[in-house]
């Protein structure tokens, strides 16, 4: 059975772009592939975090990724700093990734900001403990949305040249695999930025929690223009704010963008924002009801999680050791 690997940071709490990008589809894919589903706790720490927050978060990923269907009994749910072979396999890849591969990646630009004097290393260096993350596993499938893609290719780069500078087929070579609708959902404030759950502003995304009265305010609020909607897509080219609330009603609903389109063609957001706050809410209220329930026993999300290490840890071993050896590295 062919392997998937993917992972969520505890950095924030999830949101609808981190729903309809990666969640709703691995919880589809749990069905047909051996899925592993980390929450990567030693990515969320590449920048600031309060410890109380990043505890509470990790427990609140795990009910979400549960809320929303992933399934322990189908699926490996583990965190990543209970499998000490990811920072292990991710130190030895940093080792054998040039500098100048780093330097292009885009969400590195973007995270450090205009300092990047005072960007930390693990943030420089995240690709390679995301590499680490997935060839542990000799994943085929990494399911992400559209702006993890430039790190899955990092992923692949550095598999082949590690393969080929020992002669040896140590790294299965990961694939990645994004959605044709929902791969990029913007923000509610910004529509040409990622709706981003660390986004300073609450109003720029939808969390997967937030209830009733805040989804109505936030889709209300969201920038948008005068112009009625127009009976084709293609034509929202220059409009990227109604392009993206096209896309989030498309993407929830099961529809093409073009189809929302015919349905609202020559309508005023007026119109079509409630129509979408109460596809949202329909949507997203069962899961953050059910993130409560959850949470009320976090003892019995920590056993899950518990589980899915030791699995995940003995998946990961035989890989560790390979390389470790392939390295030059003396067994213990
Ligand atoms: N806006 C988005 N649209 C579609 N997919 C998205 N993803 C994130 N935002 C969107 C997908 O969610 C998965 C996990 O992301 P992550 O937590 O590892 O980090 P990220 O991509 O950096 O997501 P965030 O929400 O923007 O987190 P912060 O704010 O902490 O950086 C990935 O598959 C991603 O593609």
């Amino acid at each position: 059975m062919k392997r998937i690997f993917s992972g969520l940071q505890p950095s924030g709490v999830l949101t609808l772009g981190n729903y309809l990008g990666a969640l709703r589809r691995w919880v589809e894919l749990q069905e047909s592939y051996d899925c592993l589903y980390c929450i990567v706790d030693m990515h969320a720490i590449t920048m600031p975090l309060e410890p109380t927050a990043l505890r509470e978060n990790i427990y609140e990923v795990a009910a979400t990724y549960m809320a929303c269907g992933l399934d322990p009994s189908k699926s490996t749910l583990f965190i990543q700093s209970h499998v000490a072979a990811h920072a292990e396999l991710g130190w030895m890849l940093g080792c054998k990734t040039p500098m100048g591969w780093l330097n292009r990646m885009t969400q590195f630009k973007d995270k450090a900001g205009k300092d990047k004097e005072k960007a930390s290393l693990g943030l420089y260096g995240y690709p390679c403990l995301q590499a680490a993350d997935i060839l542990l596993y000799q994943t085929h499938l990494v399911p992400v949305g559209e702006d993890q893609k430039q790190h899955i290719e990092l992923t692949r780069d550095i598999a082949q040249s590690v393969n080929s500078a020992y002669n040896a087929s140590l790294f299965t070579l990961p694939e990645p695999l994004i959605s044709e609708i929902g791969a990029r959902i913007m923000s509610l404030r910004d529509g040409n930025k990622k709706m981003s759950k660390s986004d300073p502003s609450d109003f720029s995304r939808i969390n997967l929690r937030d209830d009733t009265d805040l989804i109505v305010q936030k889709i209300k609020k969201a920038r948008t223009d005068a112009e009625p909607l127009p009976d084709n897509f293609d034509q929202l080219a220059d409009r990227p704010e109604a392009r993206n609330l096209i896309t989030i009603y498309a993407s929830l609903q099961g529809q093409t963008p073009q189809k929302v389109c015919e349905t609202f063609s020559g309508q005023l957001f007026s119109i079509f924002k409630p129509a979408l706050t109460e596809l949202v809410i329909e949507k997203l209220e069962p899961i953050s009801h059910r993130i409560n329930e959850l949470l009320s026993d976090k003892g019995e999300l920590a056993r899950h999680l518990k589980k899915g290490a030791e699995r995940a840890e003995e998946l990961a071993s035989p890989t560790l050791r390979n390389a470790q050896n392939i390295f030059g590295f003396v067994a213990r």
